[in-house]
Formats: C-alpha cells, structure tokens, sequence
C-alpha cells in the first residue's frame, strides 16, 4: 500500500532536485549534460515503493529521478552531480553515471537503450541465484525503438526471468515527437508480440503507477517472468537543458497545470496531504537540499589518483 506522504516527500524531493540542479548548472558549478524530469516524478517514486534494496534498477541518461526514489540517497547524488569525491559514483560519473551497488542502482546510461540488457543481466543473476529480485529497466518512448529492447523482451520471455520494463512514454525523444519516429504509439503491443503481459499507466497519477507496479512485481515474483508498464507522461523541461522544441504550448499547459502529479496528489487527497502536512514536507525537503548542497561544495574532488587507478593512465 502506497504511503502517500513519502509518495508527495520523495516526488516534491525530485522536482525540488532537478529545480536546484538546473540553478548550479546555470552558475557553471554542475559539468556535463544534464537532463531533467521535472513532471515526471510519479514515474520513478510510484514503481520504486514496490521494489526492495535487493531489486536491481537500471536507468536512462534522465536518472536522478530514478536514482533518489530507489535510493533515497540525495547527499550521494548532488555530490555526484558536482563532481565531488564523495559522490556516489566518487565524483568520477557525473549525472549520467550515479551508481549504487548496495540500494541495487546499477547505474545511469548515456546511451540510449543501454540500460536495458544490464536489467537483463540482473534478472539472470536473480534467476540463477534462485532469489525472488528483480531486475528492473527505465526507458523512455524513443529506446523502445532500439533493437536492444526486442532482443531483451525475446529472451526475457523465453526464460521466464523476473525482468520489469518500464517505458516513460513522454511523447518525445529529444526533439522529434514519437508519432514521427514510431509507426504505433502503444508500446504495450511490443510485449504483447513476446508473450508478456503489459499495461498502460497513467504515469501522473503516482497511485496507478504503483498498483500496476505492485500486480507487475507480484506476477514476477511468482515467477511467471517478465512484465510490460506504457507509462503515459510529460517532460515539463526542454530536453538537455538548451535543447528547445516545438511542442504545443496548450498541451503544455495541460501537463503542467491540470494533470500536474504533485498538485494532483494533493487534490486526490486533501483529508491526508491538508496544507500542514504538505508545507511541512516542502520545507523538510528544502533544508535537506540544501544541506547537501553545501556538503557537496565543502568536500573535495576526486584525488587524480583515483582517476589513474580507474582508468590505469
Ligand atoms: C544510442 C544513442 N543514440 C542517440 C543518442 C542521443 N540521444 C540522447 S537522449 C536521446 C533521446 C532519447 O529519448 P527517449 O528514449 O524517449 O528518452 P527521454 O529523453 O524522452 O527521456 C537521444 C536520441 C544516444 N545518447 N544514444
């Protein structure tokens, strides 16, 4: 059962996040690409609630959603973001590198798709360790084009592997619109043609996320392999930071006003997120950002050392 008060904490933490992340990036403090998902925080804190430290969580070049709703670990994160040694990939990664073995984040990917056959992996390790774990992908709309996918969903199925495929469907891969990249919008037919069972979800509505995360992890745990979620959502920002499109600015609003996940979830259930308990929140979340944020800018960065160790240069 959802806790709707850690569902709005680790969503209002997620858009707090990217909103801080984007600020640094502006002051030239972050390096790097960085890609926000500021709207879609339903996606990542709904399915995260139904999976456990030992799930394995593959992610996309958009990940810090991913990141903090599986981990929980915001100072290892920002720290990561600026480069720090005490990030959680050692200040080596950057945002599209987070990694966090022991909360099972297998990692960010730059390349698109890539994630995927890593989740994989970590359903054939589950399978072959005889463990009920997961393994368990992000993508977004434009990776399902990929080869990747189909290959992973082919033996996925064939073997029966406890493998969770959750595509973000924002309708847009960089600048192209997914009706002109993709001959049919409705990715759970993709599973259907492998055997899998799939359902759309609408991926503002941070409750129907995580009751088909719960039936799709149930299913796998049983042992009856793999599972399909079409997430329906928006990304609110442009996609790298400067990268502009030309999406229309009425279904814009739409997303961003009306089916908003936050204000949503607020207005869904007055009688349990009341003003209090939601300001609270807002503020609870704004002092731990910040005071990771200047954690993060206080610690140092990697010793070049621990580059030369990793890279053997
Ligand atoms: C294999 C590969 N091809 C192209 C790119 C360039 N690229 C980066 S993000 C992106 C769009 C990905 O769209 P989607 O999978 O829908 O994810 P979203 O950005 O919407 O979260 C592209 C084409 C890449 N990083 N990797």
């Amino acid at each position: 059962m959802l806790d709707l008060k850690e569902a709005y904490y680790w969503m209002t933490l997620i858009r707090s996040f990217e909103h801080r992340a984007k600020s640094l990036y502006r002051q030239g403090q972050l390096q790097g690409a960085l890609h926000l998902s500021v709207g879609q925080e339903a996606v990542p804190v709904g399915v995260c609630s139904v999976l456990r430290d030992d799930d394995c969580v593959l992610s996309t070049h958009r990940s810090h959603g991913h990141y903090l709703a599986k981990t929980h670990d915001v100072e290892g994160a920002i720290a990561e973001m600026l480069g720090r040694a005490t990030g959680c990939s050692k200040g080596c990664g950057g945002s599209m590198h987070l990694f966090n073995r022991a909360k099972g984040f297998l990692g960010s990917n730059g390349i698109v798709g890539g994630g995927i056959p890593i989740a994989l992996g970590a359903a054939f390790a589950h399978f072959y360790q005889g463990t009920d774990g997961i393994g368990c992908t992000f993508f977004g709309d434009g990776a399902a084009n990929q080869g990747t996918l189909h290959e992973t969903l082919n033996l996925a199925a064939l073997k029966k592997l406890p493998f969770l495929a959750v595509c973000e469907n924002n309708g847009i891969a960089a600048t192209t619109p997914t009706p002109v990249s993709t001959s049919d919008m409705e990715r759970t037919k993709l599973a259907v043609a492998y055997g899998i069972p799939a359902e759309r979800v609408d991926g503002n509505c941070v409750e129907e996320v995580a009751a088909a995360a719960e039936r799709a992890t149930a299913h796998i745990r049983q042992g009856k392999g793999p599972y399909l979620l079409d997430v329906r959502t928006y990304r609110v920002e442009p996609h790298c930071g400067i990268i502009m499109d030309n999406r229309d600015p009425e279904v814009a609003r739409m997303w961003t006003e009306e089916k908003d996940a936050l204000k949503g979830l607020r207005e869904r259930h007055p009688e349990i997120l009341t003003s209090e308990v939601t300001s609270r929140i807002e503020a609870e979340v704004a002092e731990r950002l910040e005071s990771a944020v200047a954690a993060a800018l206080a610690a140092p960065e990697p010793e070049l050392n621990h580059f030369r160790k990793t890279f053997g240069v």
